[in-house]
């Protein structure tokens, strides 16, 4: 028997469950505050306060997009007010941004000469800038981004990281190229970028062109990530548009070509938003709260010292490991806390840590510590050979974390061939379903199946199919789902 199973037998320490996952929503709330994640009690509807634990993962998280950005983008950052006469230029923006704008009117007292827009995406306060930047074809592509706070007066119902009146950690980039087609190869790589990201957060996702009535306003089509939440509903956690020259003839961006001609510019421009977190913690999380990937963990390996027997000797093998971990660049930390070995577990489950290892003084005389993986699988392990058995067990982790959300996922989308079987599909889950590509079919198919449509599948090839509205043959299939 190893020396922590003695230990935790002892009914002393009781386990803060959360609700059951299949009460997502009760459980997500939970979830938030009792992990430490976000305080939701801030007195502006829509706004939340990150906890520091939480901002941990938040920087773990955005680090991994600038790792991925970094290499072909500059970071820089722009101001969050925008002057009205620039907000207002770009028509079909404002139409679809202008009921959602916060507006500064006044400088203390006085009104303002010029209203201030906060931003709630920044094409507008960007783009004249670009128009001053931009030349020659030798300044070209050009592929900036930054990660900064937007404000959207969202009139649906709000939820903490999903859907925010202020979002906190908004990632846009925003590129500009000499043509369409370079534009459109941009568009492509953003998708890849993302897959990538959302990959090493170990979440499946779909990827889809998004109906033309839900693309981004100004935009000639929108690509679009999706997560499929634990109660089957979809959440949008990620967007690339192709912009094509809307804005550049707005704001008059153009450049001197090879043979003297100016030329309007082509555009795109990518977001993310805290939402990734938010399906980062849905989808691994379990009753007993969080499960981490190993990459974004604040903490990712937990020691618990088991204290019998010989006490210092056994926290003295625990400061030696601790050390040695850190040393190995893994972010540690020795629980050396008044609590019960149990109410430690509990503690460091609740908060993600993806390995707690257990050190007693039996595991120290046949040198070995004990070590659990946050997904339930134990093992002892040779003190000598830790450091390659956390980093071992910390992969294999990301592929249980991997496989088991891709089960998932593969269970909620299902090909449906009409009407009704797609309004009981997307009662918990996707329906994928034929469609001729007709606007009116597609309103139609919004109505009778009471869901969204997320748009056509990409990178997919299909056989043909009667539309379930109109039933013309077609390759074409749409996702349909209950969107958050
Ligand atoms: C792309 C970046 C844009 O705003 N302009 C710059 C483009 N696209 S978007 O689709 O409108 O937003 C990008 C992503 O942000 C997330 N998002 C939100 N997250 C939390 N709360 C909100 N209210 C909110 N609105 C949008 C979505 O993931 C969206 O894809
Ligand atoms: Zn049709």
């Amino acid at each position: 028997m190893t020396d922590s199973k003695t230990k935790s037998n002892a009914k002393d320490s009781k386990q803060a469950k959360l609700p059951a996952k299949n009460n997502f929503s009760e459980w997500y709330h939970e979830l938030l505050i009792t992990a430490e994640i976000i305080d939701n009690r801030y007195p502006v509807k829509g706004m939340c306060v990150w906890f520091p634990f939480g901002f941990a993962i938040r920087k773990n998280v955005y680090s991994i997009i600038r790792e991925l950005l970094d290499p072909d983008h500059q970071e820089t950052q722009f101001p969050l007010l925008i002057p009205e006469n620039e907000f207002m230029k770009e028509a079909q923006h404002i139409k679809g941004f202008e009921d959602e704008v916060y507006w500064v009117t006044r400088g203390g007292t006085a009104p303002l000469e010029v209203n201030l827009a906060l931003r709630p995406t920044s094409e507008t306060a960007i783009y004249p800038m670009f128009k001053l930047w931009i030349r020659s074809h030798a300044d070209l592509p050009l592929r900036i981004y930054q990660i900064v706070n937007t404000f959207r007066y969202e009139t649906k119902h709000t939820r903490p990281l999903i859907r925010l009146r202020e979002i906190t950690s908004f990632k846009e980039a925003h590129t500009v190229h000499a043509t369409w087609e370079e534009a459109a190869e941009q568009v492509e790589v953003a998708i890849k970028r993302y897959s990538e990201f959302y990959h090493r957060l170990a979440l499946p996702f779909l990827v889809s062109r998004r109906p033309s009535w839900d693309k981004f306003p100004g935009a000639d089509y929108t690509t679009a990530i999706d997560v499929i939440m634990p109660d089957g509903r979809t959440l949008q956690v990620g967007t690339a548009h192709h912009l094509g020259s809307t804005f550049a003839k707005t704001y008059e961006i153009t450049y001197e070509a090879e043979n003297g001609e100016q030329k309007l510019v082509s555009q795109t421009c990518y977001g993310i938003s805290e939402r990734c977190i938010a399906a980062l913690l849905s989808v691994h999380g379990d009753e007993k709260g969080l499960v981490l990937p190993w990459e974004v963990a604040p903490v990712q390996v937990a020691i618990v010292p088991i204290l019998l027997g010989d006490k210092e000797k056994v926290l003295s093998v625990c400061r030696e490991l601790q050390e040695k971990l850190g040393a190995a660049r893994m972010r540690v930390k020795l629980d050396t806390s008044d609590e019960r070995p149990g109410a430690k577990f509990y503690k460091w489950e609740m908060k993600g840590v993806p390995i707690r290892l257990e050190v007693g003084p039996r595991d120290i005389e046949k040198g070995v510590v004990t070590l659990a993986r946050r997904d339930g699988a134990k093992k002892a392990v040779p003190m000598v050979a830790l450091v390659e058995a956390i980093n071992q067990e910390a992969q294999e982790l990301q592929l249980v974390l991997y496989g088991r959300a891709k089960k998932f996922n593969e269970g909620r989308v299902k090909e449906v061939g009409s009407i009704e079987e797609a309004r009981s599909q997307t009662e918990a889950g996707v329906a994928l379903v034929p469609w001729c590509g007709e606007v009116d079919c597609g309103h139609q198919l919004e109505d009778q199946v009471g869901a969204n449509m997320l748009g056509e599948p990409q990178y997919q090839i299909f056989s043909e199919a009667a539309c379930a509205v109109c039933g013309k043959k077609s390759t074409v299939r749409t996702y349909m789902a209950r969107q958050y």
